[in-house]
């Protein structure tokens, strides 16, 4: 007996690639996907109809700044009106405002102005996410960020992945190697003692830091088991795409000035590379991450929002899909995957979600549209007929 079998529905798994299967029913057993392509009459609790509508696994956000208080709007005024950084710096803007009003946020203030957008997201299909501290930037109010991270499953069906991101940017009043020292040696400890974090991760950049940084980083975490992540060559190439592929991370994330060599430590390394087009359009950055030289080498890509109130506030995974059409040429195939199993990949849950096999997480949409190449062409009023989490209709 079943606990729910959807049929009649046009299934896209998301398995090997982005196409449908001939199966058209699928059956949930505690949770999980028990069976795809079993007979129309077969027992089941709970019986859905799809009377013909798409059923695609719910839509995996696998990059995200998600969780933050407060808004950089005023700073954002000021760049259209001409702004230099140093204005904006000046004028109480960029990451230290979001550090100011993080660190002055309640762990429930920052759950309470975080679920809007993750609603926004849930409402377009996104069923699982990733969002990374890095605005808290010393030991108490990483551990807030985090703590919140991990509660905000008990406010919202949506599987949430917690990455410590406390290499994010140089906090105001320390030197850059005291601030290293806390983080290698006082928070990621903490964090790991806590089981607060998934994943660790780092801005490799001229304005943040270093690759000896990114390798001091990499072997505590794996000391501590924790995977690693990287943001990498967003606005310049310091060899940190490289470095983080060879110490094993599961993504390097943005690559715009990355170069062959990069990719091919990444092909080696099996690490996937996601590509945030928000970020890119936000900033109206001209230099395009390599695809060609990522598909000749078949490195695995993924897409998703990096939202966050600086450089993306993009609470639209659907919006993000689109740019990553038009803006950096990915085709309709790789936008689907890269926002599915191999967003999963990224995240290191290809085991659980991304893809409707036996086994995985019953998360799944149905949509009411002719094909999901149209997510590559249509922009706006696209939303799912009906969402499943675990199996249960949210
Ligand atoms: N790269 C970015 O573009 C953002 N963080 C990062 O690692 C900036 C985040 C912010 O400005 O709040
Ligand atoms: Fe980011």
């Amino acid at each position: 007996m079943y606990d729910l079998l959807v049929t009649n529905a046009r299934i896209h798994p998301m398995d090997t690639g982005s196409g449908p299967v001939a199966a058209s029913s699928l059956a949930v057993s505690g949770g999980k996907v028990a069976a795809l392509g079993v007979p129309d009459d077969a027992p089941a609790r709970e019986r859905l109809d799809a009377r013909g509508l798409l059923l695609l696994p719910g839509f995996v956000d696998c990059h995200t700044h998600a969780l933050y208080a407060g808004d950089r709007m005023a700073e954002h005024v000021l760049k259209m009106q001409g702004a230099s950084y140093a204005d904006i710096a000046k004028a109480g803007g960029g990451i230290v405002s979001t550090v100011k009003a993080v660190r002055a946020a309640s762990e429930a203030q920052l759950i309470e102005e975080t679920l809007p957008r993750l609603e926004a997201l849930r409402a377009e299909g996104v069923t699982a996410i990733e969002i990374k501290s890095g605005y808290g930037l010393d030991l108490g109010s990483e551990l807030k960020m985090l703590r919140a991270i991990r509660a905000l499953p008990r406010h919202i069906p949506m599987d949430v992945s917690a990455t410590f991101l406390g290499a994010h940017a140089l906090p105001p009043g320390k030197s850059h190697d005291e601030y290293m020292e806390e983080v290698l040696y006082q928070i990621l400890p903490a964090v790991a003692e806590e089981n607060l974090a998934d994943a660790v991760d780092i801005f490799v950049e001229h304005i943040a830091f270093s690759v000896d940084d990114l390798k001091r980083l990499a072997e505590r975490a794996a000391q501590l088991g924790i995977k690693l992540r990287a943001h990498t060559d967003q606005l310049s190439n310091l060899g940190g795409t490289r470095l983080a592929a060879e110490m094993g991370a599961l993504s390097c994330d943005h690559l715009e000035y990355s170069d062959e060599v990069d990719i091919q430590f990444m092909a080696a390394h099996g690490s996937v590379a996601v590509l945030l087009p928000g970020a890119f359009y936000f900033l109206r950055e001209k230099q395009k991450p390599p695809l060609e030289l990522l598909r000749r080498h078949r490195v695995p890509l993924a897409v998703a929002t990096d939202l966050n109130p600086g450089t993306s506030p993009v609470a639209s995974l659907l919006t993000a899909m689109h740019m990553a059409g038009i803006l950096f040429g990915l085709l309709p195939e790789e936008i689907l995957m890269g926002t599915t199993r191999l967003a999963a990949r990224a995240m290191g849950r290809e085991d659980r979600i991304g893809a409707l096999t036996p086994g995985r997480d019953a998360d799944f949409c149905l949509w009411d549209l002719p094909a999901p190449d149209i997510f590559s062409y249509q922009l706006g009023g696209l939303a799912p007929t009906a969402r499943y989490f675990k199996g249960k209709r949210t």
